[in-house]
């Protein structure tokens, strides 16, 4: 059970985050963001300030080229502050991101509540650059900032019967207008099963593009996990609960047959109301085929031997 304090939700009041994007929003987002794109386009991106700057664009791993800075700070999914993928940096844009603490507690010998100047000192990002997949079938590719959630983990050192763990956005409906609202299951809560939490490719970013994160983005800290659907990367994170049973998660409890668990990309297993088996590139015209896992099949497909990405979708 979720432990916000709002009403039950009535199913006829659910906009879940798949019936939001539709083909308006996306050209208008498109149009809006035309310019930028062909800034992007020859490596030039307007900064938050309006100051151009040349990004270096760096290669990932199959060849993608990295999102333009100006689509990933301006298309987001941040329901906190909006359900419209244009207007979240707007509506975020005064989040109080400082003084900030990580609360990591649990089923660990060395419980932990760290303020983000002890994360980024204990803990040094490094560079990932990784695919980010939407269930709405739009992907972007990101070099994000962070270090592998496995660290934060064996600082705290969890038990024997730790299994799961769960993650916790901030609850400020002071400053996210959305939290206000009763519609949805707030805070913002996700979750992973542990052997998922320490693989290597699991992060905490804390920056993108050599910056520290936008809000929009989930500052000062979020979860990447590159394999699965952008809405287990759970942003502006204030918890980490290490637990023994499966945690309950946001969109889960929204919309049980649409999000489950494991959010594998598996472009074989339709989504209920369309089919996932293409994405588009945000800046990009054409589709592009979504790849198992994302891409990652030969990094992560070990975890799930055995399990029926069917039902355990
Ligand atoms: N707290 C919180 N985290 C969230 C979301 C959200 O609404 N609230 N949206 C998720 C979804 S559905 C996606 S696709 C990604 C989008 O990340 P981006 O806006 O940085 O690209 O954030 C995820 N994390
Ligand atoms: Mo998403």
């Amino acid at each position: 059970m979720f432990t916000s304090k709002s009403k039950p939700i009535k199913s006829s009041e659910i906009t879940p985050e798949s019936l939001y994007l539709n083909r308006r929003d996306f050209l208008k987002g498109i149009a809006l963001f035309g310019t930028s794109a062909i800034l992007a386009a020859c490596g030039i991106t307007p900064t938050p300030e309006g100051v151009k700057t040349v990004v270096p664009t760096p290669v990932v791993q199959g060849g993608d080229a990295p999102t333009s800075y100006e689509y990933i700070t301006s298309y987001n999914n941040f329901y906190e502050f909006t359900l419209d993928k244009t207007q979240v940096a707007e509506k975020a844009s005064q989040f109080r991101t400082s003084p900030w603490q990580l609360e990591v507690y649990g089923l660990v010998n060395k419980p932990k509540t760290y303020s983000i100047d002890e994360i980024l000192s204990k803990f040094p990002a490094e560079e990932r650059i990784y695919r980010l997949r939407c269930v709405e079938t739009w992907s972007m590719v990101i070099p994000w900032q962070g270090f592998s959630l496995s660290k934060i983990l064996n600082d705290v050192e969890p038990q024997s019967s730790a299994k799961f763990v769960r993650f916790e956005t901030i609850f400020a409906p002071d400053q996210m207008p959305e939290q206000k609202s009763g519609l949805y299951p707030w805070p913002y809560q996700e979750g992973l099963r542990l052997d998922e939490a320490m693989h290597d490719l699991t992060i905490l970013a804390t920056g993108l593009y050599g910056k520290p994160l936008l809000s929009q983005d989930g500052a000062p800290i979020r979860l990447v996990v590159p394999w699965k659907y952008g809405f287990k990367s759970i942003k502006s994170i204030v918890k980490i609960e290490v637990v023994s049973e499966q945690p309950t998660t946001f969109w889960h409890t929204v919309v049980p047959s649409e999000y489950g668990f494991y959010a594998n990309v598996n472009p074989n297993a339709s989504h209920p109301r369309w089919s996932q088996a293409t994405e588009t590139r945000i800046g990009e015209s054409t589709q592009r085929p979504t790849l198992l896992f994302n891409g990652y099949e030969e990094d992560v497909a070990e975890l799930y031997v055995n399990m029926d990405l069917n039902i355990n979708y």
